[in-house]
């Protein structure tokens, strides 16, 4: 093939200044935003059209890509040429996994999707993702770290678990996106973009504590999704256990970002969210059984133990108690039965059930 594998610089949106994978298209006689060192990782620009297939490939003649301007279509694919590869090398690092399938194939995506979309989207069907461009006020286009890990990781649990998307085991297929997206910034590291628990806070043009698409230590900051698991009789901020299970997947996922934020962080506020901030939070509102001396095992181990249960164990009507068990099992496996971060399995689920 006539292409060489090539470094160049992007000006971003959000990220700042990158390095970027490209290659060199002898035949062409241009750059393009295909990374060969990543499987052909490759970033298109739909044209503001409804159809991936139709998007073109991004090329750029000197290798250094976009101004970082709000206006410069090329900033945005900028950042997500970059959100892939750093979704990429956190699979590769620390799952030994190359790729979404594990076979080395990168996938792609189209960035400008459609018009004044405010949302992205993972499909089978391409093998893809779109990226829309946000409402051209005061919401960016959808390209931050913790959006384009969680795109990315709905391919990931398409190949494995297939968790059908409804009801529960759409809550849990919707939780893994979040929890592997966090999980991508915190790999990442990047000071455009602090890591944290909360996602979508950075497509606000002006931050708020208040603005974002989801909170994982606390589901029921955005009004709608419980923090708890409804007990049969007990409903959780007004969810009975029906209506949880009927619930749109993008809130019934908050109980499992929530298990996941306990396990690996213990019952402790996030910076901003304390008391006296405006959100007011206390270690006991984190807990729904009153355990606010919980402590968290980590992100290191809890994100091996969420991808052995989600690889290895979970299938595609798997529920809440069969994520219980899933992630018990994955635990036993890693640390051993009896271990402390197998019993703190337990004590994160227990911890988000009302009981
Ligand atoms: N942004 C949404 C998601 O990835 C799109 C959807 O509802 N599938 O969850
Ligand atoms: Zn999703």
């Amino acid at each position: 093939p006539n292409v060489t594998a090539t470094t160049g610089t992007g000006r971003s949106l959000i990220a700042g200044v990158l390095s970027l994978g490209t290659q060199w298209n002898n035949t062409r006689r241009i750059f393009e935003m295909k990374d060969p060192t990543r499987g052909n990782t490759h970033i298109t620009d739909a044209g503001n059209g409804y159809r991936t297939e139709a998007s073109t490939l991004v090329v750029d003649a000197d290798n250094k890509w976009g101004n970082g301007a709000t206006t410069d279509r090329v900033s945005a694919a900028v950042d997500a040429s970059y959100g892939f590869a750093k979704t990429w090398d956190f699979y590769k690092e620390k799952f030994g996994r190359e790729g979404i399938r594990g076979d080395g194939v990168g996938a792609f995506g189209a960035v400008h999707y459609s018009i004044n979309y405010v949302n992205a989207y993972w499909s089978d069907e391409c093998f893809c993702m779109a990226f829309g461009d946000g409402n051209g006020t005061s919401i960016r286009p959808l390209v931050t770290l913790d959006i384009m890990g969680h795109e990315m990781s709905h391919g990931l649990t398409s190949v494995t678990a297939g968790l059908i998307y409804s009801s529960e085991s759409g809550g849990l297929n919707e939780a893994n996106s979040d929890i592997l997206g966090t999980m991508v910034e915190y790999y990442v590291n990047n000071a455009q973009q602090p890591p944290n628990y909360i996602i979508g806070e950075g497509l606000f043009v002006t931050p708020a504590w208040n603005k974002a698409i989801r909170w994982m230590f606390k589901p029921n900051l955005d009004g709608i999704s419980p923090d708890c698991y409804p007990s049969p009789t007990t409903p959780s901020n007004g969810i009975s256990l029906a209506n949880f299970k009927a619930m749109d997947v993008h809130y019934s996922s908050g109980v499992a970002n929530h298990f996941y934020y306990l396990l690996a962080e213990g019952a402790v506020v996030p910076e901003g969210y304390g008391a006296g901030t405006p959100a007011n939070l206390t270690p006991s509102s984190l807990v729904c059984n009153g355990n606010t001396t919980l402590a968290g095992i980590g992100r290191e181990a809890a994100q091996q133990i969420w991808y052995r249960a989600l690889t290895v164990y979970m299938v595609s009507n798997t529920d809440y108690a069969g994520a219980r068990v899933a992630t018990l099992n994955a635990a036993a496996d890693l640390y051993g039965a009896g271990s402390a971060n197998h019993n703190a399995v337990a004590a994160a689920w227990d911890a988000v059930t009302m009981q």
